[in-house]
């Protein structure tokens, strides 16, 4: 594990972004647990959690032009990790977002702030069955874009339509690479090594047994 993982998950912790009990997910699945990035509520958390998206990127060795955030929670996500980028690694890179309200009147989106041109990284914040990132790719490509890759938080490593994870499934299907801070895994290694957190350990076990896929 990178550093930056280590005080990403530390980050969530602190935050309570990870939180164990009992959450429907979009999906319609009953989770033991759940990321709620929105508790990344003031500047010194998100900036560090713009340093765990950026370092992310430094680590994947993924060929970036520019950065997409979906409405809404990416715009922020998308706006922390170009800063961080610049900030911390010298890359200053465009970055645009879409506003939901002009989707609703069927007109394909509408973008704002750098044109969508050359490989495009989509940062968002969980994916579970990557219903959202889908929304994204189509959007990137009406543009005359090329989606480079999906960068996001966290990893559920849960299965998608079929047998193969959300994010295994986007790299069969449109052959771009899903990037992620931290995964399922990561979740399961911290609750396994706290003994205050057996009966959670035990209930994310079993969920993964369920939905989860392995590798
Ligand atoms: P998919 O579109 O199914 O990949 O679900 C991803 C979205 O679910 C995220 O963008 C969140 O809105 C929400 N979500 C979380 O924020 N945290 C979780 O732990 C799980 C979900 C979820 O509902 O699956």
């Amino acid at each position: 594990m990178h550093d930056y993982q280590r005080d990403f998950i530390d980050l969530t912790l602190q935050r309570e972004v990870l939180r164990f009990g009992e959450f429907t997910l979009k999906s319609g699945r009953i989770s033991p647990y759940f990321f709620n990035m929105g508790r990344i509520d003031s500047g010194a958390a998100l900036a560090q959690l713009g340093r765990a998206y950026a370092a992310t990127i430094q680590a994947s060795g993924l060929t970036v032009d520019m950065l997409f955030g979906p409405a809404y929670k990416g715009i922020a996500l998308a706006a922390a990790t170009a800063i961080a980028l610049a900030e911390q690694h010298g890359r200053d890179l465009p970055w645009a977002y879409n506003r939901k309200e002009a989707k609703d009147h069927g007109e394909g989106g509408s973008l704002v702030g750098a044109p969508l041109q050359g490989r495009v990284l989509i940062v968002d914040d969980v994916m579970t069955a990557g219903t959202a990132v889908r929304e994204s790719l189509a959007l990137i490509r009406a543009a005359g874009a090329e989606p480079a890759g999906v960068l996001i938080a966290l990893d559920r490593q849960e299965r998608g339509q079929g047998e193969l994870s959300a994010a295994q499934e986007l790299t069969a299907e449109f052959g771009i690479p899903v990037i992620a801070i931290t995964r399922l895994d990561d979740v399961l290694a911290y609750a396994g090594e706290r003994p205050s957190l057996a009966a959670e350990h035990a209930r994310l076990l079993a969920y993964r047994a369920r939905y989860g896929v392995t590798g």
